[in-house]
């Protein structure tokens, strides 16, 4: 224990001063891990090796170390790989998804973004359905066509992941997406009505019962009132929304979801308790100084404001209290959501505090559930809270209140450990064997330390073992199921913001860099850079891959992916047709190698065209696509699938339409001609 002690604020303008070293320790750590581990002599290998293997090694300059990281990632052809990662795909909106220990991209599932390969929003009613579903609630522009996702979260069961769906947020607009992972596909998008921004999202209580999401950045209730910064305390709001998953359906049930109003302390990331623990939620804040920044004014700027305290609060939830509450209709609406206000939450004792030291970050529950984890950006400490005392200090009373009301419970109270780790950590992972895994920003690297009692019960609890440096910059890192009641140990990825100088320059945007760290022997090792060149992610999570069981095909022939069921309008075979009535043309259509039916469309200008397409295929890979010249539509047609185009035929002439994927010899002829004739007014 030490450093920090207790509750002691004063102001401090740490930011001012600080932030320049930060920016020069972020520097001197890119400069001293240049070069890396795996940089050795070159190859010694072992006696027994073949020749041609260590003529190969001499060539490439690889040392012996090079050689065995190479042997343990290197899968051949026909075989797979033992872990997924599940990555946010950052500002592209997506989520990557990769096999470990390659480090191959295997998919980008689209969930935000308009992706045309998958027919993502580019054309079929279906998926723009469910992309707009997420619209915003005002203006005239509504549809957000990106986002900034930050955690994924897999459904678990008891506390595990089970391989059933995946969650992911957007931190930009405050919505969060479901995902099916028998087809990998986005299934439902939803906006929160009265948030705009969130971060600590999404995290899954233990049996996936709900979903967290917290606001980040506080704005008035709801976000579209306007109300001044100087009205900051009284008027803007966070909110923690536990959206309740119907798991039959596959969806997130909005009526049964609720909201909690909080303070506005930028409420940052969240876990959900575990086994001793659950029935609570863990969050963190960066802003209890209610900062609102402002240079211009002659304020101190935000990064410095918010940086004022020794300390910001850790959010205590008892949300299963809270849905006793919500259940008993003790909750306000607002745009069709319900809201448990800040004074019920205090009152029926949903919410509680306690400091965390110097601007938190992630907060991370151990696997057995009895610590919680913060990490202050600007400390060298992981701090460990023990949930037995917490509950304690609550059953005891809070010494303290916040100017909202909230208790605070006393810190030397509920703390079990502080850890000395490194300048800068950020978020923790946990293997099987008592240590934890924390990302150390400042510093780049990867920290090993030891847990204590009862998790860890040898020697040395609540220390440092070993530290990797990384390349560089790390966020958050990820170990194979790491989260969970059940760590696997094995690997870990560390999720590095920079690569500076590990790939071929591609120009001034640089990707950042996936580092696969075998953890399973004494020391850490790095075994692969692989670079990430699209968006930047932030939270992945890495589930064994026997888990997941997801289909070849789609189960029937006619199916939608929007239902999961089969579609009663969609095209079967020998049922196909136009039908033209007045202005509207309804077109029948399947799809198989190498033809489309019908090939002609022949429409007049203005029509009113739907379109219902089935590929008809059962041979795995057999996707076509659908493309019509000038209009914008590009679908993709998965085995079984069927889609609904609709669009007005208001361009006259005469498009062709093809299949995009090359599907077989004869994919170039697999096309056909839309006629739209001239009307009257053209
Ligand atoms: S998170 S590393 Cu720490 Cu949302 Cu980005
Ligand atoms: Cu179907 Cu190309």
């Amino acid at each position: 224990m030490s450093g920090y002690t207790g509750c002691k604020r004063y102001v401090r303008y740490l930011g001012l001063f600080f932030l320049p070293i930060l920016a020069f320790a972020v520097f001197m750590a890119g400069c001293n891990n240049e070069g890396g581990e795996n940089e050795g002599k070159p190859a010694q290998l072992a006696a027994g090796v073949p020749d041609s293997v260590k003529k190969i090694a001499e060539e490439r300059g690889l040392s012996e170390k090079d050689v065995e990281a190479a042997l343990k990632t290197y899968i051949p052809s026909g075989k797979f790989d033992d872990y997924v990662l599940f990555a946010s795909g950052g500002h592209s909106g997506q989520v990557f998804v990769i096999g470990v220990p390659s480090m191959r991209l295997l998919k980008t599932i689209a969930v935000f973004t308009p992706e045309p390969w998958q027919g993502w929003a580019t054309g079929s009613a279906e998926t723009h359905e469910i992309l707009t579903s997420g619209d915003m609630p005002i203006g005239e522009d509504r549809t957000l066509n990106w986002a900034d996702t930050h955690h994924p979260a897999l459904t678990e069961t008891n506390g595990d992941y089970d391989g059933q769906f995946l969650f992911i947020n957007d931190k930009a607009n405050a919505r969060v997406a479901v995902i099916d992972l028998r087809d990998f596909e986005t299934k439902q998008i939803v906006k929160n009505p009265n948030t705009i921004s969130d971060h600590g999202a999404t995290f899954v209580t233990p049996n996936s019962e709900y979903v967290i999401e917290t606001t980040q950045y506080a704005t008035p209730l709801p976000f579209y009132e306007f109300a001044s910064l100087d009205e900051y305390k009284e008027k803007y709001k966070g909110l923690a929304t536990l959206y309740k998953f119907d798991r039959e359906k596959g969806r997130i049930d909005e009526s049964a979801s609720f909201s909690i109003e909080l303070p506005p302390y930028w409420q940052d990331l969240c876990d959900a308790g575990k086994k001793v623990s659950d029935g609570w939620i863990f969050c963190n804040s960066i802003n209890a100084e209610m900062a609102t920044g402002g240079i211009n004014e002659g304020n101190p700027p935000f990064e410095a404001g918010i940086s004022q305290r020794e300390a910001d609060y850790l959010h205590i939830i008892n949300w299963k209290k809270a849905e006793e509450v919500f259940k008993a209709g003790k909750t306000k609406e607002l745009n069709g959501a319900h809201i448990i206000p800040l004074d019920t939450a205090i009152e029926e004792g949903i919410l509680y505090f306690v400091d965390v030291p110097k601007s938190p970050h992630g907060v991370d529950v151990t696997p057995d559930g009895n610590f919680i984890i913060a990490s202050g950006k600007l400390d060298t400490h992981a701090t460990v809270y023990s949930f037995n005392k917490l509950m304690d200090a609550i059953k005891k009373g809070a010494p303290e209140k916040d100017e909202f009301g909230v208790p605070v419970l006393a810190f030397d109270d509920v703390v079990e450990a502080q850890v000395e780790i490194g300048l800068g950590p950020l978020h923790t992972q946990f293997d099987s064997d008592g240590n934890a895994y924390t990302s150390v920003f400042i510093e780049s690297t990867l920290a090993k330390w030891r847990l204590g009692p009862p998790i860890y019960n040898g020697p040395d609890p609540w220390t440092l073992v070993e530290k990797i440096p990384v390349q560089y910059n790390i966020g958050h890192a990820v170990c194979a199921e790491g989260d969970t009641v059940s760590p696997d140990g094995k690997y870990c990825v560390a999720l590095n913001k920079w690569s500076i100088d590990r790939f071929l320059p591609v120009g001034p945007l640089h990707p950042q860099n996936f580092q696969l760290i075998d953890i399973s022997g004494d020391k850490m090792e790095l075994l692969y850079d692989m670079p990430i060149g699209v968006g930047e992610p932030h939270y992945v999570q890495m589930i064994k891959a026997d888990k997941l069981k997801p289909w070849l095909v789609y189960p029937e022939v006619g199916f939608d992916p929007a239902t999961m069921s089969v579609d009663p309008e969609a095209t079967t075979v020998g049922n196909e047709k136009i039908e033209i009535d007045g202005n509207t043309v309804r077109v029948s259509m399947s799809a198989i190698r190498s033809h489309f039916n019908p090939e002609h469309i022949t429409v007049n200008q203005g029509d009113k065209v739907t379109m219902y397409i089935t590929n008809v295929e059962r041979a795995r890979d057999a996707t076509h696509g659908f493309a019509i010249d000038g209009y914008n539509i590009n679908l993709s047609l998965e085995p079984g699938e069927s889609t609904k185009v609709e669009f007005s035929a208001d361009k006259p002439g005469v498009f062709p339409f093809y299949c995009t994927e090359f599907c077989s010899a004869l994919h170039l002829e697999m096309m056909g001609y839309l006629l739209v004739k001239p009307g009257p007014g053209s």
